[in-house]
């Protein structure tokens, strides 16, 4: 019995099937928003190695998995240099994150026109935006919804977005942000070999009565 039944479970796994695809999470924001940080946090590292962190000079790339999601990390350098190259990696964007230094009021303009032009490029334009407002373990830090008002988010239209409050350094607010990576990514997987094999053209074949017909009247 218990033969049939691993056997029956084995079978239905494979139907299943581990998504091969992977999905790039774009972590992109001014250098010293903390975005490194984050992308440690979000690999679940811990410990020293957080305060340890120097400045990207190019990118990081960390390969991981949010439950059966694989997902690539992307974390840009956040210099004025490196930003006039962040528009080679939008084409493959699953996601985007755009974190910003809470305690740094003097650059949010900045940031702001550097949101702006990620945002406006039509290679982003389906793309969901979770935007961090980092560092809010800090003194004076800014709470999110001031930050989303200075940005000017809530003008905002035709995206999925959402604003988070969060300190990658302290941990907080970093479970929030993996659920809400993994919901937009749980949309955007293709369906399930096992999912497949219930459609209508499986289980009907691709014909549809009109060709039906064609073929027995021998008609190409
Ligand atoms: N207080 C506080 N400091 C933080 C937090 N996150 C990052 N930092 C600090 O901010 C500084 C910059 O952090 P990084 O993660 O290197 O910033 P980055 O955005 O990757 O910077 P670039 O790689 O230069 O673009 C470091 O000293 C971090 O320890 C946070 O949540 N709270
Ligand atoms: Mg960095």
């Amino acid at each position: 019995m218990s033969y049939i039944y691993k056997g029956v479970t084995s079978f239905l796994g494979k139907l299943k099937g581990t998504p091969s695809e992977e999905f790039n999470v774009l972590i992109l924001g001014l250098n010293n928003a903390g975005k490194s940080t984050l992308a440690a946090r979000l690999s679940l590292e811990t410990g020293d190695a957080l305060k340890r962190i120097s400045p990207t000079v190019d990118l990081t790339e960390r390969h991981l998995k949010f439950k059966r999601i694989k997902v690539c990390l992307r974390d840009l350098s956040g210099q004025w240099r490196m930003r006039q190259s962040w528009h080679t990696f939008y084409q493959e964007a699953n996601i985007l994150i755009f974190v910003v230094d809470s305690t740094d009021a003097s650059r949010l303009s900045e940031a702001r026109c550097e949101l702006c032009d990620v945002l406006l490029d039509e290679r982003m334009a389906q793309v969901p935006l979770l935007l961090l407002a980092n560092k809010q373990d800090a003194v004076g830090a800014l709470p999110s919804s001031m930050i989303s008002e200075l940005l000017g988010l809530n003008r905002l239209e035709g995206r999925v977005w959402e604003i988070h409050g969060c300190s990658s350094l302290a941990g907080d607010g970093i479970e929030s942000t993996i659920g809400w990576i993994y919901g937009k990514l749980k949309k955007l997987r293709t369906p399930s070999r096992f999912s497949k094999l219930l459609t209508p053209s499986f289980l009907f074949g691709p014909t549809c009565s009109l060709d039906f017909r064609r073929r027995e009247m021998n008609i190409s």
